[in-house]
This record gives structure tokens, sequence and C-alpha cells, in this order.
């Protein structure tokens, strides 16, 4: 028949071993369908030919060499059918690389998938990333990133979202057996048992992943055992059973709706091919293909519609040739169509979503704050101006955070929108991703900026590139209590900025001043895109000045002149500033004006202003807490040395902390920081 699943990858050695699991007993076909009508099971049917063709198509243009890739979901059509059959329309869904079918069944057009899986404009990321890589807020789908697991929190938000606004929806996402052992399967599943979200964890157990069959993947006997570790039912489901499926489904939903919380799916099933085209199959054993073609879910539900008397094989081969047509005249069309073209700048100004246009009242008059004050003050204008606010870390609910910035938060805002997690980054940055595609404007705290190392996938391959790969807005902060001059050792002290100014589609800000910690936080809040704001724990309750009230912000990007001077610029941002400002005191009783830059802002960062005080004093200092090599520091150092060239008597200096982690001891930490050295480097540069 026409859904024989095609022949495999030709030249393999056929392994013997049998490591994946046996499918067991086939059940007698489609042995309960009473409940479904005769229009229905047409229409499941159609349903599940969609894909089927579409997927055989793509097959044979990437033998044509038409298609660069492709990971072929023939016989798991089932469970991507069922799920998008069973969910309403405006539940969400979030497909991995083998669910063509949800896309099908949710009714995407076609031409614009093609589009999209052909690499070519008008399709859903015109270019800018591949085949399911892509979300459609209209159709309520957010697609994947390369990285397994990363989506898995992201449907946590979505279905917090939902939470929030009492509203009845759902969230089902998908992951392979082989991701289920992601970090971010745990963060995210915990976290949704936690938090009561309706939230359906989907697995396909297709028994491998890529080459590792579920033997060497996990040592549970079903992967849906682990619901009740977790708080949640677990339940294994015959994934090449559509109308299996589709009860399973609407049983978890239903459990979601009614505010029970999460449901833990393991569908049984069988990747029929390699795991893309180009990688073959030898290590899988004969008997499996042969025990699971018997259960291919297209020739169950024909077994079905065969006891149901319905579609004779003639109206079966109709249908097939008229899909099959329509889809041949679609991706003719699409291959005929050019390939993307653009320029620099288009894409350029896809990276980020333009800072919409807000009006907010003037600030009021300026009391004196302490930084960390200033920030609290800053969050607590944030939750008030706008609804949308939820703050999420450990411990900042009731126990007001490690360094108490949130404390009184509950009292005022409530727990809904302060909302302390389990002690996990990835999930909860993720989650915060999910609730922002849904309009929420999420903070997260990380309780020490050196954890942010445990959220960095989602921070710098998630929130960092949704943007410009899908065009959805992800308007996240990350608040990092970072820096060192605290005792607090190699974990507790870092400086990470480096690491994110390096990332397109994030924004950076250090404030180094109460003022700008509060305003800087609020532009943060009004901006659209996800910022990472560096908070220096040193400043915390070192730093004090006036702090305007009310709705005060600093614009993102703008540098500030700390000092002015005419000898000699340094460049700093953070703790560096007071520093700075010491050490141009102390100069200045010998006769040197030194001027002194606050970047505040380190992504975008303020070439103009920088230049334009480097070309008046001719000499360039750039420092920063941080480690010099790979510090941002170099990047301030190239543009001054290529930019300002003309004007400079001495080479620009550049002065970071020692190549080394920061240690412990304060009489260590001294030795690595930079701040000790700063007046002879200072020196250096003026006798030049
Ligand atoms: C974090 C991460 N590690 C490794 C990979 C490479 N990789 C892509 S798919 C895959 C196998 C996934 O197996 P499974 O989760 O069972 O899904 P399946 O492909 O079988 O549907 C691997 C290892 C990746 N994409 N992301």
């Amino acid at each position: 028949m026409s859904d024989a699943i095609e022949a495999r990858t030709p030249t393999r050695k056929r392994s013997s071993a049998s490591p994946a699991k046996s499918a067991g007993p086939l059940p007698s076909p489609g042995a309960v369908h009473a409940d479904f009508s005769d229009a229905e099971l047409l229409d499941l049917y159609r349903a599940l030919l969609w894909p089927r063709l579409i997927e055989e198509k793509m097959l044979r243009l990437l033998r044509q060499n038409k298609l660069s890739k492709w990971f072929s979901g023939i016989g798991q059509e089932a469970i991507a059918v069922g799920v998008a059959k069973a969910l309403q329309e405006d539940d969400y869904i979030l497909p991995m690389h083998r669910n063509l079918g949800v896309f099908t069944t949710r009714g995407l057009d076609l031409k614009t998938l093609f589009r999209q899986l052909l690499g070519k404009d008008g399709g859903f990321t015109s270019g800018r990333d591949r085949t399911f890589h892509f979300g459609t807020l209209q159709h309520h789908i957010v697609g994947m990133i390369s990285h397994l697991g990363a989506m898995l929190p992201v449907a946590d938000g979505l279905a917090l979202a939902m939470q929030l606004r009492d509203e009845p929806r759902v969230a089902a996402t998908f992951t392979g057996d082989g991701s289920t052992s992601e970090g971010d399967f745990h963060e995210a599943v915990n976290l949704a048992a936690v938090w009561k979200l309706p939230v359906l964890f989907v697995i396909e157990n297709n028994q491998y992943g890529l080459s590792t069959p579920v033997s060497e993947q996990y040592a549970c006997r079903d992967l849906a055992d682990r619901g009740v570790g977790y708080g949640m039912p677990g339940i294994v489901c015959d994934g090449n059973d559509l109308l299996a499926v589709l009860r399973t489904v609407r049983d978890a939903a239903a459990r979601g709706r009614r505010g029970d919380g999460p449901t833990l799916l393991e569908f049984k099933t069988f990747r029929m091919r390699g795991h893309e085209e180009a990688s073959g199959t030898a290590y899988v054993p004969d008997a499996l293909f042969e025990e699971w073609a018997k259960r291919d879910p297209v020739l169950r539900f024909e077994q079905v519609l065969d006891q149901r008397q319905l579609l004779p094989a003639d109206e079966r081969q109709t249908l097939r040739r008229t899909i099959k047509d329509e889809i041949d005249r679609l991706v003719d069309e699409v291959i005929a169509e050019a390939d993307p073209v653009s320029t620099a700048e288009r894409e350029l100004a896809d990276v980020y979503a333009a800072p919409p246009a807000v009006e907010r009242p003037e600030p009021g008059p300026a009391r004196e704050l302490r930084y960390i004050d200033a920030i609290s003050d800053g969050l607590r204008e944030a939750m008030r101006t706008h609804p949308p606010v939820v703050l999420i870390g450990q411990d900042i609910a009731e126990y007001g955070g490690v360094f108490k910035v949130t404390d009184g938060f509950v009292q005022e805002f409530g727990k809904e929108r302060v909302r302390n997690t389990p002690i996990i980054e990835s999930g909860a940055i993720g989650a915060a991703l999910g609730l922002a595609l849904e309009g929420f404007r999420p903070m997260v705290e990380m309780q020490f900026g050196d954890f942010i190392t445990c959220g960095f996938n989602q921070i710098v391959n998630n929130l960092a590139k949704t943007r410009y790969r899908w065009g959805a807005a992800v308007p996240v902060v990350v608040r990092v209590p970072s820096g060192g001059g605290t005792g607090a050792g190699p974990f507790h002290s870092q400086n990470v900025e480096a690491w994110f100014t390096h990332v397109a589609g994030l924004k950076v800000v250090a404030p180094a001043t109460p003022a700008d910690a509060k305003g800087l936080l609020l532009a943060a809040f009004d901006d659209g895109n996800p910022v990472i704001y560096l908070e220096h724990k040193f400043l915390y309750r070192s730093a004090k000045g006036d702090v305007p009230s009310g709705y005060y912000t600093v614009p993102i990007g703008e540098a500030r002149i700390a000092r002015a001077g005419r000898d000699a610029t340094i460049v700093t941002y953070g703790v560096g500033v007071p520093w700075a400002l010491d050490a141009a005191s102390t100069l200045a009783a010998e006769g040197h004006e030194i001027e002194v830059i606050d970047l505040r802002s380190l992504l975008p960062w303020d070439v103009d202003r920088v230049l334009t005080s480097v070309r008046r004093t001719s000499r360039a200092l750039v420092l920063h807490e941080a480690p010099s090599t790979g510090g941002f520091g170099g990047e301030i150092a190239a543009t001054i040395g290529r930019e300002a060239f003309e004007w400079l008597d001495a080479p620009v200096s550049r002065l970071g902390a020692l190549d080394m982690p920061i240690p412990f001891s304060k009489a260590l930490e001294e030795i690595f920081s930079p701040k000790a050295r700063l007046l002879s480097a200072l020196r250096e540069l003026l006798a030049y």
C-alpha cells in the first residue's frame, strides 16, 4: 500500500541486538471507536494523511537536493495529530522536530509552511531559521530551538499566564524520550507540579535518542513512572493509536482546565527512519522495524475505517491523490520562488523590538536612597505601573530575597505576582519567556549573579534569538546581583557581563548610582526586549544618592559623564565608577583633570559619548572589575583605537582583574582586583 514506510536508508549493516523495547502484542484494531461519529473518523483520517503525504514529498525533495535537512516523523503522526485534534484552538502547543502533524492539523497556511521548510522568504522565519524552528502566536504554536528540552519551561510560563488570567486553557509541550534526561525537563515538570500549572508534558517515546536506545537513556520502566515522583499523574498510552491518543489528551487537558495541574503523558511509538535522513539506521534491529510497521498509525486507522465500512479502498486512493496533487502544486510554486533577499540593515533592524512609545508622567522630587533601596523603589514602581509585571525568583516572596530587594512585596502585590520558585534558573527564565509571549512583563531574580550560568541557554539561545527568528518580542528582565569586594569567593563574586554582551538580541545594563539603578530598571521594563540588569552587590549599601520619585527612567544606551576633565578619560561602569572617581580626585590634587565616563549600558553602549570625550582628552583608560582577557573593555578599547586613533597621544590602556578566579580571602581578592592598580595605570597613561 502507498502508506508503507519507504525503504529506509539503503546501505546499512543490520544490528542484531535489541536494546530498544519491543512493542508487545498488537491490540485488536480499533477495538473501541463507538464514541466517534463517521464524520469525525473521516476528518481524523484526513488529518493523519496530510503529514504523512507531505513528509513523503519532503523525502523526495531531500533526495533531489532541494531540501537540506529532514527529521522524519513517519510512524509517529498519531501523536502530533491527536494532540492538536484533542485540544482547543487557543490551547498552546510546543512541538518538536518530528511533529509536522501539529502544524497541518492546526490549519497553518500550507504555502507559508512550505516556504518555511524550504527556507524561502515569506516563510515563518523568512529563511532565518530552519524547519520547525518557529512560532506563530496566531495559531498558539511556539516552536522549538535546537537545544533539546529548552521549550519545556516555556510551556510552564504560557500555562502560568492562563492560570493567572483564570482561563481554562492548557499548554502541551512535546519532548522525545532522549530529551527527558535534560535538566530543563526536570525543572519544567517539577515547576509545573509545584505551581499546579495546566501543562501536558507529551513524551514521544520512539525508542531512540539519535543512535542511543532507551535502555541507555533511562533506568525506570516507563518514563511516565516519573510522574509520581513529581506529584502528577503519569500515563502510558499507545502512541500509534490515534483514538487512544485523543482520549488520553482530552482527559489530561480536562484535568488542566479544572485546575488540577499537569500530566505526564508517555506515548509509545517508534522512529521508522534514521534520526535524520543522512544518519542511517544500522543500529536498529530489523525485527523492530518489522514489528512496528504492523502498528503504523495510518494502517491502524484504516482498519478502524474498515470496521466501520467507511471510505472504500478506491475512495481512499482518490483522497490520497487529491492531497498529493495539492501538495505537489504548492511545493512546485514555492520551489520556483527566489531565495530570501535582504540587506544588513533589514536583518539588524529585526534583532530587537522597537522600544514602545510610552508617555510617562514627570518623575517627582528626589530623595536620598541607597543603591539597593533604589532598586526596590524601581521595582515597586514597575509593579504599580504595569499590572503584567510578575516577579519570579528564589526566596523572593515572604523572605524578601537574600538581599531584601523584594521585602514587603508580597504584602503589597500578593503571592501571584511575587513568586518563589524551586531552586531553578533555567526553568525560571524559560517560564518567564512563556509569560512574556502571553503579554506579561516578567522579571527573574538570580539569587546571585554567578548562578546565571545555570540559565545560560535560556538567555543566549531562547530569550535573545526569538525576536529575530520569528518576530515575537520577549520583554524579560533578568536581575543579576554581581561583582566582588565582599569576600564572597569564586562563586558569589563574578562579573558576568562579557558572557552576555556578545549576544545580539540582549540588552545589558550596569548602573553605578542609585538614580541609575532605578532609572535603568524602569527603562528595562519599558524596553520590550530581554534585558540583563547587572546590579553590583558592593554598591548595594555603599552607594547613596538622590533618586527621583515616581516613574523615573534612564534611557538604555546613554552613558553619562560622571566627572568632567581634560587630561584623560576613564571609561568604566558598575563598581569601576566610584573607583575611577576616587582616582580622579587623587590625581586632581596632583594637577591632572580626569574625565570619568559611566557607561551605564553595555549593550548597546554609547560609542559617541566615549569617542567625543577621548577625542578631547587624547588619552583613554578602560576599566572593569572583571578579568581583562575577553572582558568587555576589549570592545571599547578596540573601538577607540580604530575611531579615535588620530586624536590619541597614548595607546588605549585596559585595566581589568587578573586572569584568575576571584579568591575568597579579602587579602587575595585585593591581588585579583584592578582597584589597587588603577592609580599607577593612570599615571603611566598620563606620562606616556
Ligand atoms: C541540548 C542538545 N543536545 C544534543 C542535541 C543533538 N540532538 C538532536 S536530536 C537528538 C536526539 C533526540 O532524541 P529524543 O529526545 O529521543 O527525540 P527524537 O529525535 O528521538 O524524536 C540529539 C542528541 C541537541 N539538539 N540539543
